[in-house]
């Protein structure tokens, strides 16, 4: 058992709060446990009607996973990092075929591992207080969670953007792009709750009507130049369009991607580019789990949360450090299933 998580039954409805506010609810292996194991009875319930998932103390919905871990481990054998993302991906994986209503409250950072628990959900609620971003590229990993199931489903080329340039969206940004179903100020989010757990069948009402119009979603005023510069597949490509550009907006975009990973960007073209044509998010997830069982034999992850979580340098030292150095057969190898026996499969 742990702390780090709670589960509440108030009546019909299931809460799942997250509760590690040190660590901005950041999902550890046995939080992911507790989860995928409250979601299991739940399914099974005829009186569970609905589940919620917020966070209780403090700030922020979900910072992501316990990248500590997964670097720690990476720098040995691995084995821990992989029981992690097994666990979590299970979870993630329960969560999407999960067959009553789920409403996630995104009320503050939702990044990485907390875009892996509101993605699936079929209400996905952001605030003024919402940050959303794959930020993986970053410390050497990729957008995991499902994340190349969700991101290459955005319109135009929206998705490559995110998962390249781990770029954050505010609330209105994230209502915009379909990232969450309903906007409401923070401050109607108690009345909220109160409602649906006064009404779980009626969520959708509750929401409509505590919904307020969003401030402008600032990110469509590059959408036209998102599909442009973002429109290949190859990194190479991309990086040439940004040079090339001329404009602000790109040089600053270019600059951003200097700072990435070159395999993790690699990695997660691809990812993106598979991830679009999965016939189910149960194939998305063992393929996620295959590459990042790769990904923690490398070295950028222990690298990138070095220079960004531990040292906090910001001045990660990549292997390989340039795009052409990332092979198309390390991507190869990356990406290769892995055998019967050590593949991800549903819980
Ligand atoms: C990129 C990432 C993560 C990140 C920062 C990045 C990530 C993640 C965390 C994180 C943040 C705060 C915590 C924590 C983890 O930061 O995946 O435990 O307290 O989980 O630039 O991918």
């Amino acid at each position: 058992m742990t702390d780090d998580i709670i589960i509440e039954r108030d009546g019909a409805l299931g809460r799942i709060r997250l509760n590690r506010p040190k660590a901005i609810h950041a999902l550890t292996a046995d939080m992911c446990r507790v989860m995928l194991d409250a979601l299991g009875e739940w399914a099974n319930d005829p009186a569970l009607q609905a589940v919620t998932i917020d966070h209780a103390e403090g700030r922020g919905f979900c910072a992501g996973g316990d990248i500590r871990l997964i670097a720690e481990s990476s720098a040995g054998d691995g084995q821990a990092a992989r029981d992690f993302f097994r666990v979590e991906y299970a979870m993630n994986h329960r969560l999407f075929t999960f067959a009553k209503p789920v409403v996630a409250f995104m009320d503050g950072i939702t990044m990485g591992g907390g875009v892996g628990i509101s993605q699936p959900a079929r209400y996905r609620v952001a605030t003024e207080n919402t940050r959303f971003a794959m930020p993986e590229t970053a410390i050497g990993l990729f957008p995991d969670v499902g994340g190349g199931w969700y991101l290459s489903r955005l319109d135009g080329r929206m998705g490559q953007f995110l998962a390249l340039s781990g770029h954050r969206l505010d609330g209105a940004e994230c209502l915009a792009l379909g990232l969450a179903s309903h906007y409401l100020p923070a401050d109607a989010l108690v009345e909220a709750k109160r409602r649906i757990a006064a009404d779980p069948a009626g969520i959708e009402d509750v929401l409509d009507a505590l919904s307020t119009p969003a401030p402008d979603a600032r990110i469509l005023a590059h959408r036209d130049a998102i599909d442009r510069l973002f429109a290949s597949d190859r990194l190479e490509d991309v990086l040439t369009a940004l040079d090339e550009d001329g404009g602000e907006w790109a040089r600053r975009q270019r600059d951003t991607l200097a700072t990435k990973s070159p395999q993790a960007m690699k990695v997660s073209l691809k990812l993106l580019l598979d991830g679009r044509a999965m016939p189910s998010f149960e194939d998305e997830m063992r393929q996620e789990f295959a590459v990042a069982s790769h990904v923690v034999q490398r070295p950028d992850i222990v690298e990138g949360v070095r220079a960004v979580i531990v040292d906090k340098d910001n001045a990660p030292r990549w292997n390989p450090d340039t795009p052409r150095g990332v092979s198309d057969h390390l991507i190869d190898r990356i990406f290769a299933p892995l055998p019967a026996d050590e593949e991800w499969n549903p819980a």
